[in-house]
């Protein structure tokens, strides 16, 4: 078997690390299957990092959360009873082969690098699902993955957002020979020295569906970076990379209705576009209704309406986008991570409230011509304040 040769000069700290996590995939391989086990909730009541190292009822911060379900067997989750960001004093590790989910579904919850720490370290075989989550300011200088580093493990990324997360390769993520798996989900503000501002890869096995990359940078690759075996991408949003290009390394895999805003992709189905110079988004990353921020479409927008129902997950797998909005909305979904909605419909009268709707209505037609403008007023209700 031989490893694809690297881009870079001398990347022999990656040959030496992809080196030992292939040794160390191996021992763990030969332990054979585990049983099946009951899973646990854990709930996290407190935005402090470390904690007191136990997770109860007085105090159990996120990483007390993470270190009980690593060592309770059992694929288990972890929710949230506070909103707000969590500053880590340093990375969070995962080990255990029987999975973790942590779901920010019902909070807001950043979990932050402080621009000093990597935010999650997956050790091999060990697998990870983040719902609903933001990674933010994630730093790996000089290594790999500011937000995550996967060294041969199973990463699923869902309804989340990267911002400001960075590194030298892997600005957002580094995968390394694992599977990592990205839906619904933005990468914003993201950036590597080197390679890979969103993603980079080398090895193993990613799938990007729905999701948006934009405002990322890089020496090469600001969204994603293919060292070898190529991501697969579709229904996803390449864009606006302040330096180094969009994509790099191998040619990305062309899973079908993608738009990146220069020719590096290299797109090759028909219904993908290269080069587009159309405006995509209303604003920047912004807090559009949903447990994490998101970077809204342009009413106007050559990804709104592109993918036919049924076609891609859509309608089928993909049954919302990264807020919880429901696709596809106008019969067809929308390409990256947003789907363009109507408003809401308002919420249930009262009596008091009444006059207040009475004026809203008046308001409403002049409302509806800009309506996506501010990135402020979201498709969905669900929403609790953003810390
Ligand atoms: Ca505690
Ligand atoms: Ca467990
Ligand atoms: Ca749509």
């Amino acid at each position: 078997m031989t490893r694809a040769s690297y881009y870079f000069g001398a990347p022999t700290a990656l040959v030496a690390a992809v080196g030992m996590a292939a040794l160390v995939l191996l021992v763990l391989a030969s332990a054979g299957a585990r049983p099946a086990q009951a899973a646990t909730t854990f709930t996290v009541n407190s935005t402090a990092d470390p904690g007191d190292g136990t997770c109860d009822a007085t105090e159990c911060t996120l990483r007390e959360a993470i270190n009980a379900a690593d060592t309770t067997s059992g694929a288990d989750t972890i929710t949230f009873s506070v909103s707000g960001t969590i500053p880590l004093q340093s990375t969070l590790t995962m080990n255990s082969p029987d999975g973790l989910t942590i779901d920010g579904q019902n909070a807001s919850i950043t979990v932050s690098g402080r621009g000093t720490t990597r935010v999650f370290t997956v050790n091999p075989l060990a697998k990870l699902a983040l719902q609903n989550l933001t990674v933010a300011r994630g730093s790996a200088v000089g290594a790999f993955g500011g937000g995550i580093e996967n060294v041969a493990g199973t990463v699923t990324v869902t309804n989340s957002t990267f911002s400001d997360n960075s590194a030298q390769f892997g600005g957002g993520i580094f995968n390394e020979g694992g599977t990592v798996t990205v839906t619904n989900s933005t990468f914003s503000g993201n950036s590597a020295d080197l390679g890979g501002g969103g993603i980079f890869t080398t090895g193993g096995t990613v799938m990007v569906t729905n999701s948006t990359f934009s405002g990322n940078s890089a020496q090469f690759a600001s969204g994603i970076f293919n060292n070898g075996v190529p991501a697969t991408l579709r229904n996803t949003i390449v864009a606006n990379s302040t330096s180094g290009g969009n994509c790099g390394g191998t040619t990305t895999t062309d899973g079908g209705y993608n738009i990146s805003t220069d020719g590096t992709c290299a797109f090759t189905a028909q219904t993908s576009t290269n080069g587009e110079t159309r405006p995509l988004f209303a604003g920047g990353l912004a807090n559009n209704g949903g447990p994490t921020q998101t970077i809204a479409l342009h009413p106007t927008s050559p990804a709104v309406n592109a993918i036919p129902q049924g076609t891609n997950g859509c309608g089928t797998t993909i049954t919302t986008d990264q807020r919880g909005v429901t696709r596809p909305q106008f019969g067809a979904c929308d390409i990256g991570a947003y789907e363009l909605a109507q408003a809401s419909p308002p919420p249930p009268l009262d009596k008091d409230k009444k006059k207040q709707h009475q004026k809203k209505k008046k308001h409403k037609h002049h409302k509806k011509k800009h309506h996506h403008k501010g990135g402020g007023g979201g498709g969905i209700s669900q929403s609790s304040g953003q810390g």
